[in-house]
């Protein structure tokens, strides 16, 4: 790793560099240099990016175009330039390399473990969402096609289903039958896009918890990161999956089912921290539509752990036999429990917005 360091325009002399941070895609590591300034170094998953020189300038563009509004690097994902100023440097093995500003003194967690952590993720997302309202749209590239059309996913996982390529189609019938039940359900915030019901914005689509820095002092909502995937997109997306992963009372791969639950005071603070973030931006539609994004987001998160499963563990990193199983039963436990509890998911969202218009 160091040799990929050594292309950057670092400050000071690198200490150490160690795998960092729980990520299912890239590979991070810290980099500590003597200085003050630290490096988030990644090696850029181009299996799954198979376009890195324009996934680059879709993070590039966005973060200037946000440290133009806000000049504070512990605010915005700061890219650090190779020594020839480019955004990334691709080694002799093919591979992509980039280096990020370190924000120091930021925690990034992977459950509440505070009050108010979790609305104040919602803040930043909403806030994030908001300043890129006027970003040039078309000029992102989809950095994965199809990222999040709940169809299209449906449809990968039958194709995943009718090759059953390492014969595990057996042990997921319930997965399967759960997953197909739904699947018209499925395309309703697409079908109303499509009717130009609800606006196309520039948005983040990984809204997980673990992709907001919060200050380590005041707790603070300091620095959305993890770029990749700011491309157009609908705002109950967004929603939708912090909601998947901040608002369950367990880890996203736990495998005892009895200690996942939906957890609607968590889904209210959420909701009370972004529609604040998003301001006035939001249309009626789309306010309506942010429990059915929270339902769609952890379908199509369920249906792709169950795809990957199905097809050998091939996209999100797994480091123990059948986690992407687990993480599918974690999805599909919490997509019922919404189902069940639909109508207070829907009054929640009715009242914060009556109380934001008094
Ligand atoms: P992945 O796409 O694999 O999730 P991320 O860009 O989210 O990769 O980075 C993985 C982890 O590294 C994050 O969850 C966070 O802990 C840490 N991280 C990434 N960028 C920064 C940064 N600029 N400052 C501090 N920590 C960071
Ligand atoms: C991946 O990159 P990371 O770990 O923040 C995935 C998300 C999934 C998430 C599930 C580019 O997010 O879409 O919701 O895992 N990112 C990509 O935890 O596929
Ligand atoms: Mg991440």
């Amino acid at each position: 790793m160091l040799n990929a360091a050594a292309h950057f325009n670092l400050q000071g002399q690198p200490k150490t560099c160690e795998p960092y941070g729980e990520g299912h895609i890239n590979q991070t590591y810290l980099l500590i240099t003597d200085q003050e300034v630290w490096y988030i170094l990644q090696k850029i998953n181009h299996r799954v990016f198979k376009d890195v020189p324009a996934l680059m300038e879709n993070i590039a563009g966005v973060s200037r175009f946000l440290s133009a509004m806000d000049s504070d690097p512990r605010r915005v994902l700061t890219v650090v330039p190779t020594l020839q100023g480019a955004d990334f440097h691709q080694d002799e093995n093919g591979d992509y390399w980039r280096v990020y500003i370190f924000v120091r003194d930021s925690l990034c967690l992977q459950k509440q473990e505070e009050q108010g952590d979790f609305k104040r993720s919602g803040e930043a997302f909403g806030r994030f969402q908001q300043m890129l309202e006027n970003y040039p749209a078309d000029t992102l590239h989809a950095t994965i096609p199809d990222f999040h059309n709940t169809p299209d996913r449906y449809k990968k996982l039958q194709v995943a289903i009718n090759l059953d390529s390492h014969n595990r189609l057996s042990q997921v019938g319930e997965e399967v039958a759960f997953a197909l039940a739904r699947r018209d359900r499925a395309g309703k915030l697409q079908a109303m896009q499509k009717e130009g019901l609800l606006k196309t914005r520039v948005t983040h689509n990984d809204t997980k918890l673990n992709n907001v820095l919060l200050d380590i002092n005041t707790r603070e909502p300091l620095c959305v990161i993890d770029l990749d995937t700011v491309m157009p997109g609908l705002a109950a997306h967004d929603f939708g999956d912090s909601i998947r992963f901040g608002a369950s009372t367990a880890a996203e791969d736990e495998k005892n089912l009895d200690l996942v639950q939906f957890s609607l005071p968590l889904y209210r603070e959420y909701a009370e921290g972004f529609l604040s973030g998003c301001g006035k931006s939001l249309n009626q539609h789309e306010i309506n539509t942010l429990p059915e994004g929270a339902w769609a987001m952890t379908l199509e998160c369920g249906v792709r752990f169950l795809t990957d499963y199905l097809q050998g563990d091939v996209y999100f990193r797994t480091h123990r036999e059948a986690q992407n199983l687990d993480r599918c039963r974690t999805q599909f436990k919490l997509v019922s429990e919404m189902e069940k509890n639909w109508a207070e998911m829907e009054k929640i969202i009715s009242e914060l917005t009556l109380l934001k218009t008094k």
